[in-house]
């Protein structure tokens, strides 16, 4: 692999460093970086630095030179992970993961996308339609769940604002035969308000600048997304998104076009494009006090009634409902007595401003589970077919520090905290264990472990999270002033949390408003103000019933719970926090339970700069990331373990003391014996159970061994079976 580039460009892969400083480490990544050389492995982990330009490296030649190839044959490529997970996954018939991670703008959405067209690229050689079918709505999908679940932030200009999982299903011959998404917590609050030089979800504004006039006038839009609250801040940005589709035209063309190749029908699209019309007409409703001796005796009103007529329509519900429900709710009242309660401006204001959070995030939901429909095996039968084998692909939004960060940026973090706690698990801990484990001699090596920080979140009842719950739990009026103080209470001692008020004299913290996190990749100031109502996400049960006495089956279908009667709707659900951290113990469960494979991202700069390389910045993040410990482990050990058996299996007929069985002691001997004859026993270490090897170059060299010998066995074995041998 080094002969193939030369010296000039660089060490492939860290492990082969000569020293190991992070001098030298910075020194190998930025000599690659300015070369084009954007991917170095540490082992199997492929570390990856955003080039924030176009380069010559993703073409169908590039897929053909790495198909089918060892890991460590070609330069560090994606396409060499995707490929080892893929043949990992047929050799073995175990599941793989591939597991993407780095800081907002690193480059995860990029890589997962390059990973897919790898896979499609390399399938299906007979074509069959089905698999292609399939193909065709993986690789659809991104661009429509871009559409709604992406936006412009200051960090990057095409932001995933949800956590994506998803799995590819294949069948024996190793084509995909469907998959599954699973999407984790929308940051739905960017629908209200996004910071200065931010947009809303780039949906909103394709909707806007893409569609016809006929199509707007038909929804009662403006082309201007200036003229509606929601989307005006970000009104004069355009995407900003480095690819050939940089306009909100084009995207919606190609949005259009993926929702049609997925199946979405015409009148799903419909649906679709008055909801979000909806929203935005939403956004524009206001509310005035009514005089107090008036003929309405100071009740609340709507100051244009015409936006009611619309929200009205684009729902398909009735106008007179639509009003009521904006200006008053339903309460019980003792027994099942059901009265009328009507707001005042500000619980009108808020309880519009959740109803169109809550419709976007259906429709996310919706849309995300319309995908799955299609990519749903279809006619498998475990007992005919064999059992599907499965690739899952994680791309979730990466750590974030904005000028003020809230309930979302304390999620996304805590994920990427739990992201990191698995690499730690799996690259470092395991690693070391199993070598005690197995009697192998090895020096230990130290690493942060940010276990600490995960339970600060999530442990029960003194955890972040659960405290929290119970803030939010509470009758009567708490506060999230009152949830700062208890955090305080719990943690003054916590070295990873402090606020204000634990330290008097740090001004860059605000008294009763925020808490610092030390995050393994940095620290955080968070702002409690909104976390108890974020967390709560509760929406009036009256909503939820007009939206399902909608005409619009599509619209209709996102609200099964508004069937309820507002008597029955007596349990608490459970809140926010509590449902992200379920599901991220069960996503960290899921993986862990696969084979996995790493793609560490880096970010160059911050200004998104082409081939800018800001060494302090790279350096923070190759030092949060473990990196160098990560090298340290790999160097210090071993590229690859078998227990001997399988060992044996796989190799057995390139030693003639082993083929077809061997005659010695133990598989261990045997195993000894088979490397003995290739001299190769100067490269492993023996283990109370496995063979630990050190370089893949050893591995390689058997495998060749094998691939010469095997079609020689296939003739043996069928002259013998034909009885001619
Ligand atoms: P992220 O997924 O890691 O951030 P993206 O994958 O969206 O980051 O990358 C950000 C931008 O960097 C892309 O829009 C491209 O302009 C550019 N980019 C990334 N990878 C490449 C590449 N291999 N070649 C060329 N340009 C690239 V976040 O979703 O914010 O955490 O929540
Ligand atoms: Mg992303």
């Amino acid at each position: 692999m080094e002969d193939e580039e030369g010296p000039e460009y660089g060490k492939p892969d860290f492990v082969l460093l000569d020293q190991l400083t992070m001098e030298d480490f910075m020194k190998n990544l930025q000599l690659r970086f300015e070369k084009g050389r954007i991917y170095t492995y540490i082992g199997e982990v492929l570390v990856s630095v955003n080039p924030y330009q176009e380069l010559p490296l993703y073409g169908p030649e590039t897929i053909a030179k790495y198909q089918g190839r060892e890991l460590y044959e070609r330069p560090p490529h994606l396409y060499a992970v995707a490929n080892a997970a893929y043949k990992a996954m047929k050799r073995r018939s175990r599941d793989t993961c591939i597991v993407i991670s780095g800081e907002s703008g690193a480059g995860k959405t990029e890589a997962s996308k390059y990973i897919m067209q790898y896979i499609a690229a390399v399938t299906n050689p007979s074509q069959r339609a089905e698999v292609e079918r399939v193909k065709d709505v993986l690789l659809k999908s991104t661009c429509v769940l871009e559409a709604f679940g992406n936006a412009r932030t200051n960090r990057n200009h095409n932001s995933s604002r949800f956590g994506k999982y998803m799995d590819i299903n294949f069948d024996f011959k190793g084509d995909p035969v469907g998959g599954h998404i699973h999407s984790y917590l929308l940051e739905k609050s960017r629908v209200l308000k996004q910071h200065v030089g931010e947009r809303n979800f780039h949906a909103f504004y394709q909707l806007l600048r893409g569609s016809d006039d006929q199509v707007l006038q038909g929804l009662h839009l403006e082309r201007n997304p200036a003229v509606y609250n929601f989307t005006r801040q970000g009104a004069g940005l355009n995407m900003g998104v480095h690819n050939a589709l940089d306009s909100d035209e084009k995207c919606h063309q190609a949005v259009m076009e993926a929702m049609r190749i997925i199946g979405f029908s015409p009148k799903e699209v419909e649906s679709i494009h008055r909801i979000l019309a909806a929203i935005l007409h939403l956004g524009n409703i206001e509310f005035v006090e009514m005089e107090e001796n008036g003929p309405q005796k100071g009740g609340l009103a709507v100051a244009e009634e015409a936006l009611v007529d619309y929200v009205a329509e684009l729902t398909a519900t009735p106008k007179d409902l639509v009003l009521r429900t904006l200006l008053a709710r339903t309460v019980a009242s003792g027994g099942r007595e059901l009265i009328e309660k009507g707001h005042t401006v500000a619980e009108a204001s808020y309880a519009r401003d959740a109803c169109a959070k809550a419709v976007y995030q259906r429709l996310f939901e919706w849309v995300v589970d319309r995908i799955n429909d299609v990519m749903e095996p279809r006619g498998r039968d475990p007992r005919r077919d064999g059992k599907d084998t499965v690739i899952g692909v994680l791309d979730i939004y990466g750590f974030e520090v904005f000028p003020v960060n809230s309930f979302e940026q304390f999620c996304i973090n805590y994920c990427n905290e739990k992201l990191q706690q698995l690499f730690i698990q799996l690259i470092l801990k395991q690693e070391q264990e199993e070598y005690e484990r197995e009697g192998i001699a090895w020096q230990s090596i130290e690493y942060f472990n940010n276990a600490t920080i995960v339970e600060l979140v999530e442990r029960p009842h003194r955890g972040i999270l659960a405290v929290l719950d119970e803030a939010c739990s509470t009758a009567g009026p708490i506060t999230d002033r009152i949830f700062l103080q208890t955090l305080d209470t719990h943690h003054r001692h916590h070295p990873h949390y402090s606020s204000r008020q634990l330290c008097p004299t740090d001004k860059t913290m605000e008294f009763g408003r925020d808490f610092r996190i030390k995050h393994y990749a940095g620290d955080v100031t968070y702002s409690v103000e909104g976390f108890i109502d974020k967390n709560r996400d509760s929406l009036f049960q009256d909503f939820k019933r007009l939206l399902y006495n909608s005409a619009d089956p599509t619209l209709r279908s996102m609200w099964p719970d508004g069937q309820q009667d507002i008597t029955e709707v007596t349990k608490r659900p459970l809140t926010a926090g509590t449902l992200f951290k379920n599901s991220m113990v069960a996503l960290v469960e899921n993986l862990a339970s696969k084979e996995p494979f790493y793609v560490r991202c880096i970010k160059p700069n911050e200004d998104k700069v082409a081939g800018r390389f800001d060494e302090a910045h790279c350096r923070h993040q190759v030092a949060y990331l473990g990196l160098l410990e990560n090298v340290r482990v790999r160097r210090a050990g071993f590229a690859s373990r078998q227990p001997y058996p399988r060992f044996l299996l796989r190799y057995k007929m390139t030693c003639e003391y082993t083929w077809p069985n061997h005659l010695l002691s133990s598989d261990r001997e045997a195993v000894s014996a088979l490397l003995e004859q290739h001299g190769l026993q100067g490269d492993v270490a023996f283990g109370h159970s496995k063979l630990f090897i050190r370089s893949p170059r050893t591995l390689v060299t058997l495998e060749q061994s094998r691939a010469r010998l095997i079609p020689i066995i296939v003739l043996l074995l069928q002259k013998a079976w034909r009885g001619t041998l």
